[in-house]
């Protein structure tokens, strides 16, 4: 058991088998055609490996680096492009893949951003979606999984930049990020 974890909320295996099965339908979507997988750096490393490991179809990686929490529990809202992507996308079949959609400040973004670049297609793939903290709507075109309203780690999701290598998915206790959420609220007032 994990030390940090107040429960285990998806398995390594839970988490590979729909990797698979979300391989397989990304694969039959984009048969005939050349994919430009663009991964969301950090979190999406390790989900990204796994996934492109899956598809049967030629693809090409690239990554962005945005930024909208940084050492906090929520969101900024505030969106900023750290790493831009190395390659001019028009005409391209790109998908996005993340490992979470939560309030869909980051995706809403990264679509509007990339659309404007022309690319003959753009789709979104994440491993983990928590509908209850939507703020904007945003299309999700692949998921792996619907999750309750906690703060999960594991499998390349972090809390302050830990617990990414861990290879089950796993509810953080919340005293862990309690203390800085009340310093988050302090420095609201
Ligand atoms: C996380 C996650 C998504 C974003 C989702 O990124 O990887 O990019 O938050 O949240 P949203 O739907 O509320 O916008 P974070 O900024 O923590 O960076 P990281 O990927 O390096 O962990
Ligand atoms: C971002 C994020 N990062 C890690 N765990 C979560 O539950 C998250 N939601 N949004």
């Amino acid at each position: 058991m994990y030390r940090d974890a107040e429960r285990v909320l998806l398995t390594e295996d839970q988490i590979l088998a729909r990797v698979r099965q979300l391989g397989e339908e990304i694969s039959r979507d984009y048969a005939g055609k050349e994919l430009l997988v663009v991964g969301i750096l950090k979190g999406a490393v390790i989900f990204m490996a796994d996934l492109v490991r899956c598809l049967t179809v030629p693809a090409r990686l690239d990554f962005m680096a945005v930024s909208s929490y940084g050492a906090s529990s929520k969101s900024s809202g505030v969106v900023r492009i750290l790493k831009d992507l190395e390659q001019n996308i028009s005409g391209l079949h790109v998908l996005v893949v993340e490992d979470i959609v939560d309030t869909g400040l980051t995706l809403n973004y990264l679509r509007e951003n990339l659309c404007t670049r022309d690319p003959a297609s753009l789709k979104i793939c994440t491993l983990l979606d928590k509908p209850d903290r939507r703020q904007v709507a945003v299309q999700v075109d692949y998921n792996g999984f619907v999750i309750p309203d906690e703060f999960v780690v594991g499998y390349g999701l972090d809390y302050d930049g830990r617990y990414r290598n861990l290879r089950d998915i796993l509810v953080l206790k919340r005293e862990i990020y309690a203390a800085a959420e009340k310093n988050d609220c302090a420095g609201e007032k």
